[in-house]
């Protein structure tokens, strides 16, 4: 017996602090004096390169993004750091990125009409996790009071909500769990060089929750089932993160800037985007819903131009704002949170009987597309 799946609830945490690109680059460009007033005889003799001072206006326009949100504010915008200031916890204490798995996953609970013992199962899936073990999806499954079921951590970057929708649309078809919990907390600013304006400008910070069960079970009065889901990896290094627990194994390599994002942005821009319209367009084919019937794609939310490109290849025309949402603009890139930010704000306003498409892709390469229709 395999069963029809809804989803019936999302959930969305957003830091209370926002950083603009004024506020970013102002800092940015404080640094950028600094280093290459400290380093200016090293750079005269030609043995150090300067820095070149950021600039709002090229954000915004090679991105789309206007602003973040973050965790810690104080620690990114301070010249001398550049990073979030984040005391760690003590193991007694809930950990921060289940906290904020926790905070998304009881919208989503809320608005699937459930409490937390529903659930058989969680999984969080995100770019990081703040670390190996226990899972994090263990620990969101006590702090969230389950006194059953199981959890666990998975990782696809930027494509894991879609990644992480697939295994729980699997584990209630074939019977393992009948709900499931699919939570991603994206603690971006952790993991980026704030230092180096090819990125600076990038990521931000969310969680988003989706809640996951049988059809028949379903009493939301918000329910869209999953027609599909299709995955796609490539490998790829042009988006990479060395960060890992052999780096101590080699002292040469210890803080190094490869153990933090970094990527060919333009290549990435390039290959990826064929890629995902590909992938939705067969996709929908496969899944005989006619792609003049799709009425919104809630595509990642990484570069607007990218999206506006993939969602013009798809329908053969240029997307409106209604059938392809932009949410990169507020919160910049969430990683695997965007597509769901975007699903998460703009589902409700369409009638049952419409079809959309939620679509992540990133590092990897990978890329994930769930068809939807709403049921209710
Ligand atoms: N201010 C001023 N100038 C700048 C800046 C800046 N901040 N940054 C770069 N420039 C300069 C460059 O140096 C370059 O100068 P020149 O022409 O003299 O060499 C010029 O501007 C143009 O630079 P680019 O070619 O890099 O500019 P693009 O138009 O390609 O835009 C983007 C850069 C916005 C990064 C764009 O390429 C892009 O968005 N590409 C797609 C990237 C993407 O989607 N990546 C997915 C990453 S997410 C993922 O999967 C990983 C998840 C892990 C999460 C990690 C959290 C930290």
């Amino acid at each position: 017996m395999s069963y029809s799946v809804v989803i019936s609830g999302t959930g969305l945490w957003t830091p209370e602090q926002t950083i603009t690109n004024d506020e970013l680059v102002a800092s940015f460009n404080q640094y950028v004096e600094r280093f290459n007033a400290d380093n200016a005889d090293a750079i005269a003799a030609g043995e150090v390169t300067a820095l070149d001072p950021s600039n709002s206006a090229f954000i915004e326009k090679a991105s789309g993004i206007k602003q973040r949100y973050v965790i810690n504010k104080s620690g990114v915008l301070d010249p001398e750091r550049l990073a979030p200031s984040i005391p760690e916890r003590a193991d007694d204490e809930l950990s921060l990125q289940a906290e904020i798995a926790v905070n998304a996953a009881k919208q989503a609970l809320d608005n699937a009409n459930l409490t937390a013992n529903d659930l058989d199962a969680v999984l969080v899936a995100c770019s990081n996790m703040q670390r190996p073990y226990p899972a994090m999806a263990v620990e969101v499954q006590d702090a969230l009071g389950m006194e059953h079921g199981w959890g666990y951590d998975m990782n696809v970057a930027c494509s894991s909500a879609t990644f992480g929708i697939q295994a729980g649309v699997d584990a209630i078809r074939n019977g393992s769990a009948r709900r499931v919990l699919m939570v991603n907390p994206e603690i971006c600013s952790a993991h980026l060089a704030w230092e180096d304006r090819d990125c600076h400008f990038i990521f931000g910070d969310v969680a988003t929750a989706v809640i996951l069960e049988r059809k028949e079970d379903a009493t939301s009065d918000n329910q869209w089932e999953v027609l599909g889901t299709r995955l796609q990896t490539k490998f790829s290094s042009n988006i990479r993160n060395n960060f890992g627990f052999l780096n101590r194994a080699d002292e040469s390599g210890v803080g190094a800037r490869d153990k933090l994002f970094r990527q060919e942005g333009r290549k990435v821009f390039k290959e990826v985007c064929p890629m995902v319209a590909e992938q939705i367009t067969s996709h929908l084919a496969d899944t005989d819903i006619a792609v003049d019937s799709v009425n919104r794609m809630w595509l990642h939310q990484a570069n607007l131009s990218m999206n506006e490109l993939i969602s013009k290849r798809v329908l053969g025309r240029p997307a409106t704002r209604e059938e392809a949402p932009v949410i990169l603009d507020d919160y910049a890139n969430t990683s695997s949170a965007g597509s769901i930010i975007a699903f998460h704000k703009y589902n409700g306003d369409l009638p049952a009987g419409s079809h959309g498409v939620i679509c992540s892709f990133g590092a990897g390469y990978s890329i994930g597309s769930v068809i939807v229709n709403r049921v209710k």
